[in-house]
């Protein structure tokens, strides 16, 4: 396995609208997030994924770009940008930008333009068709946020592809001169010094040519058999490796929801020349009760599986990404752990824990860090996600759920829960602005923020700290073949790692009750690296409690 700075990095993701606010119009920025660097590098990453910070009508808060070579101007400006890179660089922290590339806003001039005509140049720069009847889209397809994947446009009198909102037009990426604007876009940005790029949806880019109506699961046809990992996707990649990323020393992940096994060594294989590794969600997909929306937790035998199947099957392969949250998800510890006062902080790093001694580039979603947790939501004014709002208009006022039924899944699985802005300190509005917050704080931020945790050595801050110190020390960690132990325990997630003479044993207790357990021989003489709970001699642990975590390096 060829070694690499990537796999050896830990990455930090921002979500700039919920960071740090400079001037106090309650909207994060880049102003804001130059002057936290020194959090971040005290934290020891070394990698930021930034969120989209391009200009932006904000239908989906930035992932919906009408201008890929200018800055929001809510964000800033371009030397404010220029400055956080800098900035950045002079701490040994690259920053890795999101490419936000299978569509645009409708606001972007190509699309301006490709709505205006037929023959206009731009027209195909996007994926238009006739209806099937009059007042019927061309097929049944649903988009992500709800309604048909087609708009109709008067002027023309055609529907425009839209696998997200409607305000966000697929490009079609099988005209050339689509992927040759995008390739140089991502040049000016390589050639700016960026490090690397976090590719939106990647995996939907190449559509079939045929459009025939999917089955139908939930409301609409399902689009993804015809526009998920299409026919011309890797080539498309592979492409852009040549034209783009090969020329510069870069890191790029790839978003590839719905990915399998098999497709991740295609997206991210060793030897492909495509993309570093796959940012996959299969452990956060769980059916839900209605589409995406549940109120229910995976049982941690179902997590087990899933995970162990990922860090066996890449093993040497292709390399993956290690993840419980993003800006999309709820918070970890209030979905994987126990947000309770009692549990919150203990569940919190045995979270971490068992995510970062496992095999791939672990990445912590921006208060995570805190084990920051879901927002108490008490009505629908407070949304301010299109997906949420969206849910709930088409499930439950227009469709068949109740809202008794709907709401505590909306509260458990909002995207919200993770866009509510940082908790610094215990000041008004958690530190994060002077103004008016664009989305509500956790009223939690008296006892949940930066300024208290950086100042307690046993904070949960102080714990992600010394995880990522213990990546740099043993190269274990990041390469070391994985296995898995009591595969059928519904409360321990127990694994080893291997690697050139050394090894690890990890144990996690996912639940809130004391277990048994029994120390592997071969650990018995071992030395606990790291351990969320005060043991004196872990040799003879038996018993393990309820959220404890501990990694044993074997003597
Ligand atoms: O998300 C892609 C994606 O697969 C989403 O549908 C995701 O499953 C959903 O948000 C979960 O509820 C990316 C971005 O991460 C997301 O923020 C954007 O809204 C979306 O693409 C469109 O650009
Ligand atoms: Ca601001």
């Amino acid at each position: 396995m060829k070694k690499t700075w990537w796999k050896e990095s830990v990455i930090y993701q921002i979500y700039p609208r919920s960071f740090m606010d400079s001037n106090a119009d309650g909207i994060g920025d880049i102003k804001g997030i130059t002057s936290r660097l020194d959090y971040l590098k005290y934290l020891g990453i070394d990698v930021i994924w930034l969120s989209p910070v391009y200009q932006s009508p904000n239908d989906d808060n930035g992932y919906d770009i009408s201008d890929y070579q200018a800055i929001m101007d809510e964000f800033g400006t371009m030397e404010d940008f220029d400055e956080m890179l800098k900035e950045a660089h002079n701490r040994n922290i690259r920053i890795v930008m999101d490419l936000v590339v299978n569509h645009t806003s409708d606001e972007h001039r190509w699309f301006i333009e490709s709505r205006k005509s037929k023959e206009n140049e731009y027209r195909d720069y996007y994926i238009w068709r006739e209806g099937k009847a009059p007042n019927t889209p061309p097929n049944n397809w649903g988009a992500c946020f709800g309604g048909s994947a087609w708009e109709y446009d008067k002027q023309t009198d055609m529907y425009y592809l839209h696998l997200f909102s409607k305000k966000q037009p697929d490009l079609n990426w099988d005209n050339p001169k689509v992927r040759n604007e995008v390739f140089d876009m991502m040049n000016w940005w390589c050639e700016k010094g960026i490090d690397g790029f976090r590719m939106d949806v990647i995996s939907m880019i190449s559509k079939t040519k045929e459009m025939p109506d999917g089955e139908v699961h939930d409301l609409y046809g399902d689009c993804s058999p015809y526009c998920v990992h299409g026919p011309n996707v890797h080539k498309y990649l592979q492409e852009m490796n040549e034209k783009v990323l090969s020329k510069y020393d870069i890191m790029t992940v790839g978003e590839t929801a719905g990915v399998t096994t098999e497709q991740a060594k295609l997206y991210a294989g060793e030897n492909r020349n495509e993309l570093n590794m796959v940012f996959q969600f299969e452990h956060v997909e769980g059916d839900g009760k209605y589409g995406k929306w549940t109120d229910e937790k995976l049982p941690l035998t179902t997590l087990k599986k899933i995970m162990s199947r990922w860090q066996t099957e890449l093993y040497g392969q292709a390399w993956n990404s290690l993840f419980w949250d993003n800006h999309d998800q709820p918070r970890a510890v209030s979905r994987f752990g126990n947000d309770t006062p009692k549990y919150r902080e203990i569940s919190a790093k045995m979270l971490a824990t068992c995510l970062h001694m496992m095999q791939g580039t672990p990445y912590i979603y921006q208060g995570e860090e805190l084990g920051m947790t879901n927002y108490p939501f008490q009505s629908m004014d407070e949304f301010r996600d299109i997906e949420s709002v969206n849910a709930c208009q088409e499930w439950c006022i227009d469709g068949p759920v109740s809202q008794e039924a709907f709401w505590p899944c909306l509260v458990f699985k909002s995207r919200d829960n993770a866009r509510t802005p940082m908790q610094w300190d215990e000041t008004a509005n958690a530190g994060f602005t002077t103004g008016k917050p664009w989305i509500a704080v956790n009223p939690n931020y008296t006892e949940i923020n930066a300024k208290m945790q950086t100042a307690d050595p046993n904070s949960v801050f102080h714990y992600y700290k010394k995880l990522i110190k213990l990546r740099k020390q043993y190269p274990v960690i990041v390469y070391g073949e994985y296995e898995l132990l009591l595969k059928d325990s519904e409360e321990l997630f127990v694994y080893t790692r291997y690697f050139d003479g050394q090894k690890l044993l990890v144990v996690c207790n996912f639940a809130d009750q004391e277990v048994s357990f029994e120390m592997p021989e071969e650990f018995t003489n071992g030395e606990c690296l790291i351990s969320n709970a005060d043991i004196e001699n872990y040799q003879a642990v038996d018993l393990v409690k309820p959220y404890e975590a501990f990694v044993i390096l074997k003597k």
